[in-house]
C-alpha cells in the first residue's frame, strides 16, 4: 500500500478529522479520544512517577539467517536473534526504544499486554503511521505493571516471521519464592523452509484445505478445528526439538517458567515430564495458584508456572502443537542423564488439564466490584464464502479502515464495560484487547483471571469485564494472525 494513502488515513483518525472537536474545547466535545488527544497524555502523567528511571534500547528489525540445528533458514528478526534478546525492566520504569525498520516493508512495534499510552501502542493507521523501510520511530512509555509480556509487529502477516521478543517486567516487591526463572517462547515455524505467510494466506483464500500443506487439524480440547496451517516445525526459544534449549537447575529448586506463545496459528499443550505445574500468573497478572499436569496456551497468551525440580535427571519440557503434528521441546536438566528424544511425550499431557473456570485473579489485581455500564456482544464468525473472518458481521482487512468498516465499541473513561465473546464459528479464536487487561467473568459471576488474550472455543460464550481507564483507540482482534489479516478486527473507542 502506498504510504501516502496510509498517511492520509492516519491523519484523518489522529487529528484532522476531529479538528473541530478539539477547537470546540470546553470539555463538552463529543467524539473519539484520538491518540493525540490530551486525555492520553494525562493518563501517562498519572502513571509516570517523578524520577522514574529510563531503559533505553535500539530495536532493529531486519532480514536474518537463523541456524536450525545446522540448517540455515532465511527469516526476519529483531536485533539479530530469534526470539530477539529479552528486554527486562522494573514496573514503573520508562521504556525508550528506538525502532529501526530495516525490513523491505512497512512495520511497527506492538507492546503486547502493556497498559501503555495509546499513541505508543503500535497499530499502523490507528495509533501511528507505519514506519517505512529505512526509517525509525521512537517509542517511549511508562510500563506500569509487572509480568510476562512480549512485543511483535502489527502489520499484515509479519508475526509469522521470527519477529518476537519477550518483555519481562520485574516486580520491585516480588516475593521471589523461586530459585531460578526461565522464559520459554513457543512458536510455529515455516520461514525459510516452506511457503511464505503471504503464499499460505493465498492458499487459504483459495480454499486449498486439500492441497497437502493445509488440512484440517482436529482437537477435542479446542472444540474441533485446531487450525488451517500445518507447520513443518515448532520451536522453543528459537530452537528445533532435535537441538533443544537446556534449562539447567538443581534438584529441589523452584523454577519459574514464563511460557509465551508467539505462534501465529497454533495453540500449544505444555507439560514437563515427571513434574506438576503450579500456575501463578495469566498474561502477566497473578492468580490464586492452581496445580495441574498440563495446560493449553493459546496464541499470544502467557502463563507463569512454578515447578519444583525433581531429579537428578533430564526432563522433557514439551509443547505439543494442539491438534497438529509435532511439538516444540526443551530440557530441564538437574543432573546427568540422556536427553529426551525430539518426540518425547510426557505422560502429563494426559493428566489433569488446567480449566479456565478454576482460575481466580489474585486479590491484588481483582477489579473492584461494581455494576456494568455497557455490554457489547461480539459475535465471532466466518463469512459464508471465501476465507473471511468477522466480528459482528464486519470484516476489516486494513487496520486504518477499522473505524469506517466496523461499528466501534464506544466507551467513556471511568466506565466498566462487559464484552461478551460469542463464538458462532467452528474454530477457536484467541481474542486480544489492546491496552487493557480484562477480567474473565466466572460462571458464578465472580472474578475469574485477569487476561488480555482469551481462547473462545466454538459454541462458547465468554464474558470479560474491562475497567475503562486508558483513553484512546484500541484494537480488539483475533490473535490467529491469518484470521486477523482476514478481517477479524474491531475497535474499542473512548469517546469524550
Ligand atoms: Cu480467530
Amino acid at each position: 500500500m502506498p504510504s501516502g494513502f496510509s498517511r492520509r488515513r492516519f491523519l484523518a483518525i489522529a487529528g484532522g478529522g476531529y479538528a473541530s472537536i478539539v477547537l470546540a474545547g470546553c470539555g463538552k466535545s463529543a467524539g473519539p479520544v484520538s491518540s493525540t488527544r490530551s486525555a492520553v497524555a494525562a493518563a501517562e502523567r498519572r502513571r509516570r512517577k517523578p524520577g522514574a528511571s529510563v531503559t533505553e534500547l535500539t530495536l532493529t528489525a531486519a532480514p536474518y539467517t537463523l541456524d536450525l540445528a545446522g540448517t540455515q533458514v532465511k527469516t526476519w528478526a529483531y536485533n539479530g536473534a530469534v526470539p530477539g534478546p529479552e528486554v527486562r525492566l522494573k514496573a514503573g520504569e520508562v521504556l525508550r526504544a528506538r525502532f529501526v525498520n530495516d525490513l523491505p516493508e512497512e512495520a511497527v512495534v506492538h507492546w503486547h499486554g502493556i497498559a501503555l499510552r495509546n499513541d505508543m501502542d503500535g497499530v499502523p493507521g490507528v495509533t501511528q503511521e507505519a514506519v517505512t523501510p529505512g526509517k525509525s520511530f521512537m517509542y517511549e512509555f511508562t510500563v506500569p505493571d509487572p509480568g510476562s509480556y512480549w512485543f511483535h509487529p502489527h502489520n499484515g502477516l509479519q508475526l509469522d516471521q521470527g519477529l518476537y521478543v519477550p518483555l519481562i517486567v520485574d516486580d520491585p516487591a516480588e516475593p521471589g519464592r523461586y530459585d531460578r526463572e526461565f522464559t520459554v517462547v513457543l512458536d510455529d515455524w515455516v520461514s525459510g523452509i516452506g511457503p511464505t505467510p503471504e503464499e499460505t494466506l493465498k492458499e487459504l483464500q483459495g480454499g486449498a484445505m486439500q492441497m497437502g500443506t493445509m488440512q484440517m487439524a482436529r482437537s477435542e480440547l479446542l472444540g474441533g478445528d485446531a487450525g488451517d496451517v500445518m507447520y513443518p516445525m515448532f520451536l522453543m526459544n528459537g530452537r528445533p526439538p532435535n537441538d533443544p534449549p537446556s534449562f539447567d537447575a538443581k534438584p529441589g529448586e523452584r523454577l519459574r517458567l514464563r511460557l509465551i506463545n508467539a505462534g501465529a496459528e497454533t495453540a500449544f499443550r505444555v507439560a514437563l515430564g515427571g513434574h506438576q505445574l503450579t500456575v501463578t500468573h495469566t498474561d502477566g497478572l497473578p492468580v490464586e495458584p492452581v496445580t495441574v499436569d498440563t495446560l493449553l496456551v493459546g496464541m499470544s497468551e502467557r502463563y507463569d508456572v512454578i515447578v519444583t525440580v525433581a531429579g537428578p535427571g533430564a526432563f522433557p519440557l514439551a509443547a505439543m502443537a494442539e491438534g497438529k503434528s509435532g511439538q516444540s521441546l526443551g530440557v530441564v536438566r538437574s543432573g546427568p542423564g540422556e536427553a529426551p528424544g525430539a518426540d518425547a511425550r510426557p505422560a502429563e499431557f494426559d493428566g489433569r488439564l488446567l480449566e479456565m473456570s478454576e482460575l481466580r485473579a489474585a486479590a491484588s489485581v481483582t477489579l473492584p466490584a461494581r455494576s456494568v455500564d455497557r455490554t457489547y456482544n461480539l459475535e465471532l464468525n466466518a463469512a459464508a464464502e471465501g476465507y473471511r473472518w468477522m466480528i459482528n458481521g464486519k470484516s476489516v482487512l486494513d487496520h486504518e479502515e477499522v473505524r469506517e468498516q466496523t461499528t466501534p465499541l464506544k466507551v467513556a473513561q471511568g466506565e466498566r464495560i462487559r464484552l461478551v465473546f460469542d463464538n458462532k464459528s467452528t474454530m477457536f479464536h484467541p481474542m486480544h484487547l489492546h491496552g487493557h487487561s480484562f477480567q474473565v467473568v466466572a460462571a458464578d459471576g465472580g472474578a475469574g483471571p485477569r487476561k488480555d488474550s482469551m481462547i473462545v472455543r466454538p459454541k462458547e460464550r465468554i464474558s470479560v469485564d474491562v475497567a475503562a481507564d486508558n483513553p484512546g483507540q484500541w484494537l480488539l482482534h483475533c490473535h490467529n494472525v491469518y484470521h486477523q489479516a482476514s478481517g477479524m478486527v474491531t475497535l474499542l473507542s473512548y469517546e469524550s
